[in-house]
């Protein structure tokens, strides 16, 4: 049964994988569409030509009049719907959608879903171990891995979807069974107007939401929503009634649920104090749908962590090296120099630059004067990380990550460690983020 109506027209605008996955979708379903993408040769043009030879696809400036003959248009992550032929269809009474919002029409099983600044990635992969050790049929996707629709399946028992402010722009109600906004700190100032309009787009996740889960050290992850709905809340101070948090022990630090503890601390494999608060995060969005504790504090304790956060690739000279290639923004860089800085008993050779997306920089300069003995800067905004970071310490650019590599190699000292944790996106010299961590680490091996 299709529950849009089936003899309209729509268009899907994008071609990259949220593009394509609406494609299958709507060819599932049997719906009238066409495609288009502003990019002369988008990603997925060739599978689709192949796959469904039948279907219109207009590259190039977006043409209005063409949009307006659309009921609706899915538009992709990738593109704002303040673009401005999209802004005028959608006066012209055009609706503005997207992919989640048309998953959450069509999943049957309950949702949980994760947006916030950082930490999503992490959170969301492991509510979905956590879920599979409990012997739930879980998928797991969204912004990370498989686009949601392409995650539909009736057998599925729960969902678990981590979202971006760019995927809520177009959700206008998802309906989670429970909803979180782990924290928020600038991020994609170069799309969004400022702090409060990023803001807003990312708690349209508690549109319809059953339950919220709310971190209590970040006053921003408060949903803006009533305050009626049952929620639950994390933080790293104490616990309470519906409360998760850190208990101490007879010297020991424990998570803990209200008044009881859980697991020491010690137990967990991810590192930094910003790590606890998302093994809370993720203890109380899986209570919150029933998930046992045992299973949730077995799967906490194997998590290793994701690739290119915070991850040790490797020591040389009594040095250690940490692929943070993932800190695209301020406040991931800043969990990673104050969680590791506090952690080790040297200091921080730091290689942060690339895309700063419009970012104000200046909060790095205080955990950098007390953590970093030098700073290694490349990519396009190393000048504008240079003035905010001023006299923090001493400061040195270079044009290659190879070359960052082995100025850190010369500058740390042993029980120091270098970490690449940019605070900016990759683009300005890289495929993607995961490419720069693992040039990264290939410059580590060939360190002699
Ligand atoms: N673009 C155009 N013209 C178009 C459409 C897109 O120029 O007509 C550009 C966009 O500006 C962007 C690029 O193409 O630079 C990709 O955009 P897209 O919407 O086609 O992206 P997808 O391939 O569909 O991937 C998206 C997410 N990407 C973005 O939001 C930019 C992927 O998240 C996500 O995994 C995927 O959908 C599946 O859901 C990536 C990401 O970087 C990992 N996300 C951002 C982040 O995490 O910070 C939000
Ligand atoms: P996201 O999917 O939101 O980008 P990730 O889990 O991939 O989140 O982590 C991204 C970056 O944020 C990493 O560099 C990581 O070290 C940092 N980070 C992880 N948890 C937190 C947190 N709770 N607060 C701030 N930064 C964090």
């Amino acid at each position: 049964m299709s529950l849009i109506a089936s003899d309209q027209f729509r268009i899907v605008v994008g071609l990259g994988k949220s593009g394509m996955s609406l494609v299958r979708f709507l060819a599932r379903q049997g719906l009238r569409f066409a495609v288009c993408d502003t990019r002369a040769n988008p990603p997925e043009l060739e599978g689709l030509k192949r796959d469904y030879p039948e279907v219109e696809v207009r590259c190039g400036e977006l043409d209005v009049e063409f949009l307006c003959r659309a009921s609706e248009l899915y538009v992709s992550p990738g593109l704002a719907i303040s673009t401005p032929a999209l802004a005028e269809a959608a006066a012209r009474g055009v609706k503005l959608s997207g992919d989640i919002d048309l998953f959450a029409r069509y999943a049957k099983a309950p949702i949980v879903a994760i947006t916030g600044s950082n930490a999503k990635s992490t959170v969301t992969t492991l509510v979905g171990e956590m879920a599979a050790a409990a012997g739930k049929r879980v998928a797991v996707g969204g912004n990370l891995g498989t686009p949601a629709l392409d995650l539909l399946d009736d057998s599925v028992e729960l969902y678990v979807l981590e979202l971006s402010s760019f995927q809520l722009e177009t959700t206008h109600q998802l309906n989670a069974e429970v909803a979180t906004c782990l924290n928020i700190s600038e991020d994609h100032m170069d799309r969004y107007s400022g702090l409060p309009a990023y803001h807003l787009a990312k708690h349209r996740i508690f549109r319809g939401a059953r339950q919220v889960v709310i971190n209590r050290d970040d006053a921003l992850s408060r949903p803006l929503v009533a305050d009626q709905l049952p929620s639950l809340c994390f933080g790293l101070g104490k616990p309470d009634f519906n409360r998760f948090g850190l208990l101490e022990e007879n010297g020991e630090k424990y998570l803990a649920y209200q008044f009881a503890a859980l697991l020491p601390v010690r137990e967990l494999k991810i590192r930094g104090a910003h790590n606890q608060s998302n093994a809370l995060a993720a203890l109380a969005l899986g209570h919150a749908v029933g998930l046992p504790f045992e299973p949730m504090l077995a799967t906490l304790r194997q998590f290793k962590g994701l690739a290119h956060r915070c991850q040790w690739v490797g020591e040389r000279a009594g040095v250690s090296y940490y692929d943070d290639s993932k800190a695209t923004n301020v406040g991931a860089a800043l969990a990673a120099i104050e969680g590791l800085g506090a952690d080790i008993a040297g200091k921080l050779v730091l290689i942060a630059g690339g895309d700063g997306k419009g970012a104000d920089f200046s909060a790095l300069k205080a955990p950098v004067a007390r953590f970093c003995r030098a700073v290694v800067l490349l990519g396009r905004d190393a000048e504008r990380l240079a003035e905010a970071l001023g006299d923090a310490a001493p400061l040195l650019r270079v044009k290659t990550l190879d070359e960052a590599v082995q100025r850190c190699s010369e500058l740390a000292e042993s029980g120091d460690a270098v970490l690449l944790s940019p605070a900016c996106a990759s683009l300005d010299m890289f495929k993607n983020f995961e490419e720069r961590g693992r040039l990264f680490a290939q410059a580590v091996e060939a360190l002699h």
